[in-house]
């Protein structure tokens, strides 16, 4: 969904939106424009706008996005400034309950364990995969989603949620689901003496994927249920 606010310096306003066929009007009223425009001491024209939707300024966790292009007609001594803004909404969710992150992906938390096989499934049916970590600001997105539920139902314990990633093919060679090495993925920080491969419970050993609350990896035993992670791609 992509609309367009046309202003002229003056502040008259009108508003043009793109009503073909796969558009939607907005669902909030609840967005506000925040326009200055001054001259700096060079006599050269600025301008910023700012978008505030759902109470959300555009730089914050809000994915509404706004591009402004400015132009200064000079005439007859007078100065006329143009400026163009144009909104791009967030893309709907492919599947419910699923949330965007910006220039990440969409994301969504399982907070009732599985075993990870299972996981794997739940997340494949919801056109998605189990996450996988490539970056830092991945591991703090997981770690804040995480930090949302205190506590997990049917999971082994509290503190740790499966991965898209295992040695299932060769001990301690960690690959993700997608095929690549988990070393090349641009995280591979496991947490304080992981991975251990140690046997707990049923399973003789750890060979799927985990992450802490800390956002750390960890290897997990398979058959053994703990929560999940989801990740869609970006389209
Ligand atoms: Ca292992
Ligand atoms: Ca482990």
């Amino acid at each position: 969904m992509r609309f367009a606010v046309f202003a002229t310096f003056g502040l008259a306003l009108a508003v043009s939106a793109d009503r073909g066929s796969n558009c939607v009007e907005p669902r909030s009223n609840s967005m506000k424009f925040s326009l200055v425009s001054q001259k700096n001491t060079t006599g050269q024209w600025t301008a910023q706008l700012q978008l505030i939707h759902d109470g959300r300024k555009t730089d914050e966790r809000s994915s509404w996005e706004v591009d402004l292009e400015q132009s200064v007609i000079s005439c007859n001594g007078q100065e006329r400034i143009n400026l163009t803004a144009t909104l791009t909404a967030p893309p709907e969710p492919p599947t419910p309950g699923y949330e965007l992150f910006p220039r990440m992906g969409y994301y969504k938390f399982h907070p009732t364990g599985h075993i990870w096989k299972d996981a794997l499934s739940v997340c494949m049916q919801e056109g998605a995969h189990l996450a996988i970590i490539n970056s830092k600001a991945e591991a703090n997105l997981i770690k804040g989603l995480f930090a949302r539920y205190l506590e997990v139902k049917s999971s082994t314990d509290n503190n740790h949620a499966f991965l898209g990633y295992h040695d299932h093919y060769n001990e301690g060679q960690y690959e993700t689901i997608l095929g690549q090495p988990l070393n090349s993925t641009g995280y591979y920080v496991f947490t304080s003496g992981q991975p251990n491969n140690a046997a707990i419970g049923i399973d003789p050993d750890q060979d799927c994927g985990g992450v802490t609350r800390e956002g750390l990896l960890n290897d997990l035993p398979c058959n053994t249920r703990y929560a999940f992670f989801c990740e869609m791609e970006l389209p």
